[in-house]
C-alpha cells in the first residue's frame, strides 16, 4: 500500500511517543502541518523559531527525549539555529524537521534557497554544531533516515540532528512497507559501562586520596545518575563539587555538595578544588567559566592534583587537564559499579566528620554573608533579595529556567536547587534569549510541576513574542524578569575596563529606559505584573502560582554584579596585570 511521506512521518511520530511538535509554518512544511490535523500530537506554534527551537530544548530537558523541531527552510532554519545550537553544546537530544527547496530545482535560486557556495545547501549551516545533518534525495530512504535522526540524538553523547525535506518529498508516496520494516528494531541501545578492575582502581585510588573531590557535570544529569552518585559519595564520604550544567546534580542541603566552582565559584568551593589531591571528573568538560580559564591558582590545579575522569564522549577525555585515569562510559552505569566495588572493598563505608562540619559551617557563613542583602527592603530590589524571595515561595521540586546575567551567574552561586535537573540553564552556548521560551517546554513536558523562568530585562527582550505562545496554548509559565534596564553583566565589565557603559544600558535622552513588561505580557493576554517594591514581590509570585496562568512579574532591580572569587581570562585581555572584574554601574 502506497501513502504520502507526510502522513506516514506523523504516524511514525506518534509511534516513537512523540506527544508535541515545536514550530513555525511556511509553505516548505505545511505538508506536514495538514497531516497532524488528526494527529493526538499537538502542534505548539511559535512566532519565532528561535522560540520553537528553545521550547524544544527546554521539552528535551525534562522529558530526557528527543524533542521535535518542525522548521520551514531558509530564514525559517537560520532562525532556529541558536536554539539548535544551544541545544547541541549542552548535549539535548533533538530532531530537526526542515522543509526544503524542491529537489528538482537545485541550484536555479528557486524562492528561499541558499545557494552561494553549492546548490540547495541549508542544510550544510547546520553542519558544526548537530550530530549529522541529511539532506533527503529519495523518497524511499526518508523512513530509514528518520529513524536514524532519531537513534543519533538519543545515543551516545545525546545532541541535535537535521533531517532537510525537499518539500515536493513530503507531497510524494510510497509504500508504507519501508516505514513497517523499521519496527522491529529496538529503541533501547544499551550503552557502555565500566570494568570491574578499572572501577577498583579508581575506588581504591579516591579511598586512599587525602584530600578527595567528586567534580560532577552535566553529563551525571543526564544520564540520570544523582542516585548512584549520592550513594557513592556518600559511601566513602567524598565531597563532591559540580558544575554550572551539574547545578542540581545533588541536592543543595546535601551534606557531601559543596558548591558550583569557577569564576563565580565561592572561595570555600574553588579553594577545595584547588588543594584537592585527587578529582574524580564526571561527565564534565571542564569548561572555562567553570575552571576559572584553567589558571592554576584560582579552581583547578592540575596535574598537581590528579584527575580521574569518567565521561560518555572519548573526545573530552583529558581536552583540558592531563588524565591519571580515564574511562568511556554511561555515568549511571558507571557510578552503579563503582558503589558495588565500594561497598565489596569497604564494607562498612568511611566517614569523615570534619569535613561534614567544615561544609555546614561554610553554609552558614555563606549564608550569614548575604543575609542584609536577602533581607533588603530596598528599590530597585537586591537581586539577592528577589533569589532569597522565589527560593522561598517555590515547591522544592518547582523547575526554573535560567538566562544569561544575574539569573545565572547568580542562580549558581546562591540559589539552592532540591532536585536533580529542576534547573535548565545555557551552559556551553550561554545563549541570550534562551530560558524564557525553554520554559515553555519544561512546562508542557511537566505540567504537574510549577516553572519558573528567572530571565534579565535583556533576554527576556529578544523575543517577548513567546507570550503569544503560552496564552494560544496556554501554558501557564511564570517568567521573573529581573530587571535591571540593562545588559548589566556586560555593563558591569565594561564599566569596571573601560570607565563606560555605552551601548550595554538602556537610555533615552540620559535616563533608564525599559518597555514596560507587565503591559506588553497584558497586550498579548498573558497578566502581567510590575512590581514596584520589595514587600510586594513575595505575595505576588505566590498570587501567579495559585492562579495557573502564564503571568509576566517585572521586578525592578539594582544593577549589582555578581560577586566572583575565581578568574576569567578576559580580565587580563582587557586590563592586563591590574586583577579588575566587574562594578555596579
Ligand atoms: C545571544 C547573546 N548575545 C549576547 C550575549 C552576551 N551577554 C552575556 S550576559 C548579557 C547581558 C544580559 O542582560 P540581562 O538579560 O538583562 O541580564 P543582566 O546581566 O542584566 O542580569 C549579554 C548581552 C549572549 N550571552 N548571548
Ligand atoms: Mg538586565
Amino acid at each position: 500500500m502506497k501513502a504520502l511521506i507526510s502522513h506516514q512521518l506523523v504516524r511514525f511520530l506518534e509511534d516513537r511517543g512523540v506527544k508535541h511538535i515545536f514550530g513555525l509554518c511556511g509553505h516548505a512544511n505545511i505538508a506536514v502541518l495538514t497531516a497532524l490535523e488528526n494527529s493526538p500530537i499537538r502542534f505548539i506554534n511559535t512566532r519565532h523559531e528561535q522560540v520553537a527551537a528553545h521550547a524544544a530544548d527546554g521539552y528535551a530537558r525534562v522529558s530526557k527525549t528527543a524533542s521535535v523541531v518542525l522548521s520551514h527552510l531558509g530564514p525559517g532554519l537560520t532562525n532556529a539555529a541558536t536554539g539548535v545550537a544551544n541545544a547541541a553544546l549542552d548535549s539535548i537530544p533533538m530532531v530537526v524537521i526542515a522543509g526544503d527547496v524542491p529537489s528538482h530545482f537545485y541550484g536555479k535560486h528557486p524562492h528561499q534557497e541558499v545557494n552561494l557556495h553549492a546548490d540547495a545547501s541549508q542544510f550544510e549551516i547546520y553542519r558544526p554544531f548537530v550530530k549529522r545533518a541529511w539532506r533527503v534525495e529519495r523518497p524511499d530512504l526518508f523512513p530509514e533516515i528518520i529513524a536514524k535522526a532519531f537513534q543519533l540524538a538519543e545515543t551516545g553523547r545525546p545532541g541535535p540532528v537535521l533531517v532537510s525535506v525537499p518539500m515536493d518529498i513530503f507531497s510524494m508516496e510510497i509504500d508504507t512497507e519501508l516505514f513497517e520494516r523499521r519496527r522491529p528494531h529496538t529503541r533501547e541501545i544499551v550503552k557502555p559501562t565500566l570494568d570491574e578492575h578499572v572501577a577498583e582502581r579508581i575506588v581504591l585510588t579516591m579511598a586512599d586520596a587525602d584530600r578527595p573531590v567528586i567534580y560532577a557535570g552535566g553529563g551525571v544529569l543526564i544520564a540520570e545518575a544523582s542516585p548512584e552518585l549520592a550513594e557513592f559519595a556518600e559511601h566513602l564520604s567524598i565531597p563532591v563539587a559540580h558544575s554550572l550544567m551539574g547545578k542540581g546534580v545533588l541536592p543543595d542541603d546535601h551534606p557531601m555538595v559543596l558548591g558550583m566552582t569557577g569564576f563565580w565559584g565561592t572561595p570555600y568551593i574553588n579553594d577545595s578544588c584547588r588543594t584537592a589531591d585527587y578529582i574524580l571528573g564526571l561527565g564534565t568538560s571542564f569548561k572555562e567559566a567553570d575552571c576559572s580559564s584553567w589558571e592554576p591558582e584560582y579552581t583547578f590545579d592540575i596535574p598537581r592534583s590528579k584527575l580521574i575522569q569518567i565521561d560518555i564522549d572519548p573526545s573530552e577525555i583529558g581536552r583540558n587537564y592531563p588524565v591519571e585515569i580515564g574511562a568511556i562510559a554511561d555515568l549511571k552505569q558507571a557510578l552503579g559499579v563503582l558503589t558495588r566495588v565500594a561497598r565489596r572493598l569497604f564494607p562498612t563505608g568511611r566517614t569523615n566528620d570534619a569535613l561534614r562540619a567544615g561544609i555546614q559551617t561554610y553554609r552558614s557563613d555563606f549564608k550569614a554573608s548575604n543575609a542584609q542583602a536577602e533581607s533588603s527592603d530596598q528599590f530597585p530590589l537586591r537581586p539577592e533579595r528577589i533569589l532569597a524571595d522565589v527560593r522561598a515561595v517555590l515547591p522544592r521540586n518547582a523547575i526554573i529556567t535560567t538566562d544569561v546575567g544575574w539569573n545565572k551567574n547568580g542562580v549558581g552561586q546562591q540559589f539552592p536547587i532540591y532536585e536533580p535537573g529542576s534547573i535548565l540553564t545555557p551552559g556551553g552556548f550561554a545563549t541570550m534569549g534562551f530560558g524564557a521560551p525553554a520554559a515553555l517546554g519544561a512546562k508542557l513536558a511537566a505540567p504537574d510541576r510549577v516553572v519558573v523562568s528567572l530571565v534579565g530585562d535583556g533576554g527576556f527582550g529578544q523575543n517577548p513574542a513567546l507570550l503569544a505562545t503560552a496564552f494560544e496554548s496556554d501554558i501557564p509559565v511564570i517568567w521573573v524578569i529581573m530587571n535591571n534596564f540593562a545588559y548589566g553583566t556586560i555593563a558591569g565589565l565594561q564599566k569596571a575596563h573601560f570607565g563606560t557603559t555605552l551601548g550595554t544600558v538602556f537610555e533615552k535622552d540620559g535616563k533608564p529606559y525599559s518597555p514596560n513588561y507587565a503591559a506588553v505580557a497584558r497586550a498579548y493576554g498573558v497578566d502581567g505584573v510590575r512590581v514596584e517594591s520589595a514587600a510586594e514581590f513575595k505575595p505576588a509570585l505566590a498570587a501567579a502560582i495559585a492562579s495557573g496562568r502564564p503571568t509576566v512579574l517585572e521586578v525592578i532591580m539594582e544593577n549589582a554584579p555578581v560577586p566572583t572569587s575565581g578568574h576569567w581570562n578576559i580580565m587580563d585581555i582587557y586590563s592586563p596585570g591590574k586583577k579588575v572584574h566587574h562594578v555596579a554601574t
